[in-house]
């Protein structure tokens, strides 16, 4: 059976489910998105990753036509019509079909898309024995521009650095801002270990506050690590005791090696083991039920 997606309050099969190719989303890279998860018939942090939707859709002043709640419904309908429990989901909402200008004031209609579908993680044995990065020589771009905040659909600040990764032959790609403070990947927050604590940078260096991030944060917290955001340079990645990624479609991966350099003794660490088992735990028991009994 091929998937349904849902297309401005319809559903469309893979084949069937299109846009204009006058929708600013293609021309322009104008809308938002979002990259969420279910785990056994449960959506994790479903609520927070709408909230991201809706404040990215503020900042660049675009309306979306449905509440919050219609859009929850959106999603676990979309979900329900595919009979998913472990999913990846995709929302997307672009500023709709204009004409071939700038101006957005062209688009009547923004574009609503769900997609829901089994999800590709990375091989498991990065899980666990740890992968190794590279720093991309690609800027994260400034938040006074396109704020990394929002999860735009303008992607080709990270799609550069990917590139970069691909040539290296690596999963990831580190990010350093015009300061050459490290910030997070091109689709992953970063996290080091030193001392004990446990540090990744604040919002406002230029970062995708991570959902995942904020729960790992919370978890840390939670199980006596003490967590610090806070800026830190890529001499500080080398030399620190543990490094580790974490994002929704990635959940937490342990870093061993960066720009050839050994973290430590080049093995996931023990805080990185204690965070990534209670994530593990987190996602089984949190989230909106997709078929409520
Ligand atoms: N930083 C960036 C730049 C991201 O795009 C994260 C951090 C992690 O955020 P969450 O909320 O997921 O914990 C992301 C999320 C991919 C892919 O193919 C990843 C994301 C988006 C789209 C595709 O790996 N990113």
């Amino acid at each position: 059976m091929s998937i349904q997606i849902y297309v401005n309050g319809q559903y469309f099969s893979k084949e069937e489910a299109k846009i204009s190719v006058f929708d600013h989303g293609f021309l322009y890279g104008d809308g938002i998105f979002e990259g969420i998860r279910a785990y056994g018939g449960k959506v994790f942090r479903l609520k927070e990753h709408i909230d991201r939707l809706y404040d990215g859709a503020r900042g660049i002043m675009l309306d979306i036509p449905l509440t919050k709640q219609e859009m929850v419904e959106v999603v676990l309908e979309t979900l329900r019509k595919n009979e998913l429990k472990d999913a990846y989901i995709r929302l997307v909402v672009s500023r709709g079909t204009g004409d071939l200008g700038l101006d957005p004031r062209k688009c009547s209609n923004p574009t609503v898309i769900c997609i829901t579908d089994k999800i590709v993680l990375y091989p498991e044995k990065l899980y666990n024995e740890g992968m190794e990065i590279v720093t991309a020589a690609t800027r994260r771009n400034r938040p006074e521009g396109v704020n990394p905040q929002m999860k735009s659909l303008n992607y080709l600040n990270n799609i550069m650095a990917k590139i970069e990764a691909n040539l290296a032959g690596a999963p990831e790609a580190m990010l350093l801002n015009t300061e050459d403070y490290v910030v997070e990947c091109t689709g992953d927050n970063i996290f080091i270990v030193k001392d004990d604590v446990l540090i990744t940078p604040p919002p406002y260096v230029g970062i995708l506050v991570g959902i995942t991030r904020n729960a790992i944060i919370e978890l840390a917290e939670k199980i006596g690590v003490k967590v610090e955001e806070k800026v830190f340079t890529r001499y500080e990645v080398f030399t620190a005791d543990e490094c580790f990624l974490s994002g929704t479609a990635a959940e937490a991966i342990p870093v061993v090696k960066v720009d050839g350099r050994l973290i430590a003794d080049g093995k996931p660490g023990p805080v990185t083991k204690k965070i990534t088992g209670a994530f593990k735990e987190l996602i089984k028991t949190e989230g909106t039920e997709i078929y409520p009994k």
